[in-house]
């Protein structure tokens, strides 16, 4: 079975990929980008630059057809409101989950209708949810506020909400621990991830329990979580009124996946953590430079986690680590152009001054 989810040249998205997991039937009208079927890519320059002994994989979400994880999700979402006749979606978004919406409703000839944070979403989130067609609309204030308004909005079931608080998009990312297992062969010893709503911490561990209970794999992994140091509830263990971190995905103080997150937690011996916005900023600098790897800030507190786990002597050696690389960094191209290590130079236009300039 597993050959053939790896099948690039076939891949016809999550549902078709793993239909015998997720609850469609042959009638289900599917919606798909032919989103999942994600490169694990393993990262040995960063690992040595960190000082580790350890193996680590990253899962390039960034590569998904909106270039986030929230494909994966979005596919049993719109597929799901789409059997029952919905026409009209919404979610409130930090923006990755108003993009892929947006997307997916395009397909599903659907309405969409995003909220976000006014002035605090990344640019090419932003530039998508407009490009696809959605009704967008921002306010002031956080996404927790936009949360709280779609939740009244769908609350009579017209407008299908399809934040996570939809069960079936944990339904649709569980697929990604199910590839993770495909390729490694089992279960990691460790899975790092970012946490805002807490959403995807829960998806991964329904999908490894899963797996193995179907026999499919093993063993469990030690579910591990960050927050930005400026937006971490689950760190405090209370909701945080006015979250704030230069990782404007994971700007979230009320995480709607909080029970679910805590149980996942507990039943793999796993933890959330923070980490600071420096320590984040570092981390996605680093994985870019050094391993090819473009990744939004977001991204970059697992592998800021990571860090912070290896200088705490908490990663065993030999263990195999995979952390979950959310979102492409190119969703985020004001963060980039202003963290890179490099600018750009300008130079006359001729090759003595090209010469000069690289100092040949
Ligand atoms: C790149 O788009 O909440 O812990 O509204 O975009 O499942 O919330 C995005 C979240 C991590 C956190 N990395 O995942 C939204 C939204 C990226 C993200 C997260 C998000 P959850």
């Amino acid at each position: 079975m597993s050959s053939e989810h790896k099948n690039a040249a076939g891949w016809r998205g999550i549902i078709q990929g793993y239909r015998e997991h997720l609850a469609v039937g042959p009638e289900t009208p599917i919606v798909s980008l032919h989103e999942g079927n994600t490169p694990l890519i393993r990262v040995p320059n960063f690992v040595e630059a960190i000082g580790g002994a350890f193996d680590l994989y990253l899962k390039y979400e960034g590569l998904n057809p909106t270039a986030s994880f929230k494909d994966r999700g979005m596919t049993m979402a719109v597929t799901k409101a789409k059997a029952r006749g919905v026409q009209v979606i919404a979610c409130a978004s930090t923006g990755n989950t108003s993009a892929s919406a947006a997307a997916y409703a395009a397909r599903a000839k659907m309405k969409c209708v995003v909220l976000i944070p006014e002035g605090k979403i990344a640019r090419g989130k932003l530039a998508q949810a407009l490009m696809y067609g959605a009704t967008t609309l921002q306010m002031p204030g956080n996404f927790d506020d936009a949360l709280t308004i779609v939740r009244e909005l769908c609350a009579d079931g017209a407008v299908e909400v399809v934040n996570s608080i939809n069960p079936h998009r944990i339904e649709g990312q569980k697929t990604a621990a199910f590839e993770i297992c495909d390729a490694l062969g089992d279960a990691p010893d460790m899975h790092v991830l970012p946490v805002g709503n807490a959403g995807n911490i829960t998806a991964y561990w329904k999908g490894y329990r899963e797996y193995a209970d179907a026999g499919e794999s093993d063993t469990l992994p030690r579910m591990m979580g960050f927050q930005a140091a400026g937006a971490a509830p689950f760190v405090e263990d209370a909701f945080i009124d006015d979250p704030e971190t230069i990782a404007s995905a994971i700007r979230i103080g009320k995480p709607a996946s909080w029970q679910p997150a805590k149980a996942a937690l507990q039943f793999s011996a796993g933890a959330i953590d923070k980490v600071t916005d420096e320590e984040i900023l570092t981390a996605y600098q680093m994985i870019t430079a050094q391993e090819g790897i473009f990744v939004e800030p977001a991204s970059a507190a697992a592998l800021a986690g990571i860090i912070k786990l290896q200088n705490a002597n908490k990663i065993t050696e030999g263990s195999i680590v995979v952390a979950t690389m959310t979102g492409h960094g190119l969703k985020d191209p004001d963060n980039a152009v202003e963290h890179a290590k490099v600018e750009a130079t300008t130079v006359e236009p001729n090759l003595d001054a090209v010469r000069a300039a690289i100092g040949l």
